[in-house]
């Protein structure tokens, strides 16, 4: 049976929780393959409930699916017990919760470096989440990382970390005037937390082939977004993984050939937290309607988000480099009661007319939008059900973005609940 990966194809925030909890009635295992707390989900439930995700898998809210933290993702067990604790308490079991052997452990020293270093790059800073990803992924790269199945074994713990800490106190203290940080503490607090852990360690990679080989459907979920990816994205403004669909197979050990569908999430405008080049964003009363009305706040920090419009030709590069077979188009409500919803089609890049993404950064910085008007509708849309159902101009928008993408758009999102969609395919 199939897996399926579910990706976002902007600057994340695409509305990937909602998706994917959407879909969670027709699969057996949703994983995590990449990222870690830096991501933020919001899920609405039928019944009103709103949960924040941002290490378990958006699966963990549909009874009986198993919510599955592949090896690609970097854990801070402190934050994933707090969820765990935190969704138990509203009633939300996570007993089925499986959690890689492989998987790498954000350390203190990872937090502590990613906070420096973000002071010291001043006005050249990324904007990241603080959550200490980029210096785990660097360290695991690096191989000197500490994996969830070190948390097994204390005499290995202690060892690496007195091994790692020796090079990085050196570097807090002496670089950054920080404070050293004490191995025996650390090897106690993260001994602690392999105490609760201990029953969700498996060997994902194993248990996932089985499940496909008995028939069950997995969903791979990704977190940020292409443009955020480490070797498609907007370098050096990214996120330290590789959230495209081939990141799903290395960050999971699913093969390429299991995968039968890649469904990229796609928000009806666009918005980008922290830094980094954004060719369509909006500084004027536009921009203020997508920032109020979409609630275009992080999830996991409360930044607000930048945002703008559709941008056609980071579209058409998602679908190009992840071989999305399906868009699932968000908040399209949200652009209803504007007079005119423009999209931008290509770039005009010193002096030149380009349609696809350039191929350097500093062609990236100097692009300019060339936008095509289309027509705006003043209905609420949040009760349409089929396409039929939505305003002339809306069916249009959605066309629009199907043609320059060049490929279908499944589903339309029309509001925030698990119910508020028009279904195409
Ligand atoms: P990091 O912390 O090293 O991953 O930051 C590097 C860049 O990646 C961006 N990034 C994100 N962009 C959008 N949404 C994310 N998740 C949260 C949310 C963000 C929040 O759902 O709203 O709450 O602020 C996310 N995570 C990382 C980040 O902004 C940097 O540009
Ligand atoms: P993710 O990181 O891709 O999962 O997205 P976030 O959860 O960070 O942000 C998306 C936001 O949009 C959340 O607050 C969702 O509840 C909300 N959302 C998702 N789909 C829709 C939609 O179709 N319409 C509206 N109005 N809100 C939506
Ligand atoms: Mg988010």
């Amino acid at each position: 049976m199939p897996a399926i990966v579910l990706i976002g194809a902007q600057w994340g925030d695409e509305g990937k929780g909602k998706v994917t909890d959407l879909l969670g009635g027709q699969v057996g295992y949703v994983v995590r393959y990449q990222g870690g707390n830096n991501a933020g989900h919001t899920v609405i439930t039928p019944d009103g409930q709103k949960y924040a995700l941002h290490l378990l898998p958006s699966g963990v809210l549909t009874p009986g699916c198993t919510p599955v933290i592949g090896n690609g993702v970097v854990i801070d067990p402190k934050v994933l017990i707090e969820e765990i604790d935190g969704l138990t308490e509203r009633g939300v079991s996570c007993d089925l919760l499986l959690i890689s052997a492989d998987a790498h452990l954000i350390m203190p020293h990872h937090r502590a470096l990613d906070r420096v270093v973000e002071r010291y790059l001043g006005s050249s800073r990324i904007g990241t989440t603080g959550r200490g990803i980029g210096p785990t992924y660097a360290d695991k790269v690096a191989r000197t990382g500490i994996r969830v199945q070190d948390l097994l074994d204390p005499g290995i713990l202690q060892a690496k970390l007195e091994l790692v800490l020796r090079e990085k106190n050196q570097i807090l203290v002496k670089v950054y005037n920080r404070k050293a940080i004490d191995v025996s503490a650390v090897v106690e607090e993260y001994l602690g937390y392999a105490e609760r852990l201990r029953p969700y360690i498996a060997d994902t990679r194993l248990v996932l082939a089985e499940a496909l080989e008995s028939g069950a459907t997995v969903l791979l979920e990704g977190a940020q977004a292409t443009l955020l990816d480490v070797d498609h994205g907007t370098y050096p403004f990214v996120t330290s993984s590789n959230p495209t669909a081939g990141g799903a197979c290395v960050g999971s050990g699913i093969p390429p050939t299991r995968i039968s569908q890649v469904i990229g999430v796609i928000k009806a405008y666009t918005t980008r937290v922290g830094a980094g080049p954004f060719p369509t964003e909006l500084f004027d009363e536009n921009g203020q309607h997508l920032l109020k009305v979409g609630g275009e706040y992080g999830t996991t920090t409360g930044r607000e988000r930048r945002c703008g419009w559709f941008d056609a030709v980071v579209g058409r590069y998602s679908v190009r480099i992840n071989g999305i077979t399906d868009l699932f188009v968000t908040k399209l409500d949200v652009l209803s009661g504007l007079d005119k919803v423009p999209i931008c089609v290509g770039y005009e890049v010193d002096g030149h007319r380009v349609d696809q993404m350039p191929m350097t950064q500093t062609a990236f910085h100097h692009a300019k939008p060339v936008l095509e008007e289309l027509p705006g509708w003043g209905e609420d849309i949040s009760k349409a059900r089929t396409f039929e159902d939505l305003p002339v101009n809306a069916q249009r928008y959605v066309e629009r973005i199907e043609e320059l993408c060049g490929t279908r758009v499944s589903v339309v999102g029309v509001g925030p609940g698990r119910e508020e969609n028009v279904i195409r395919h």
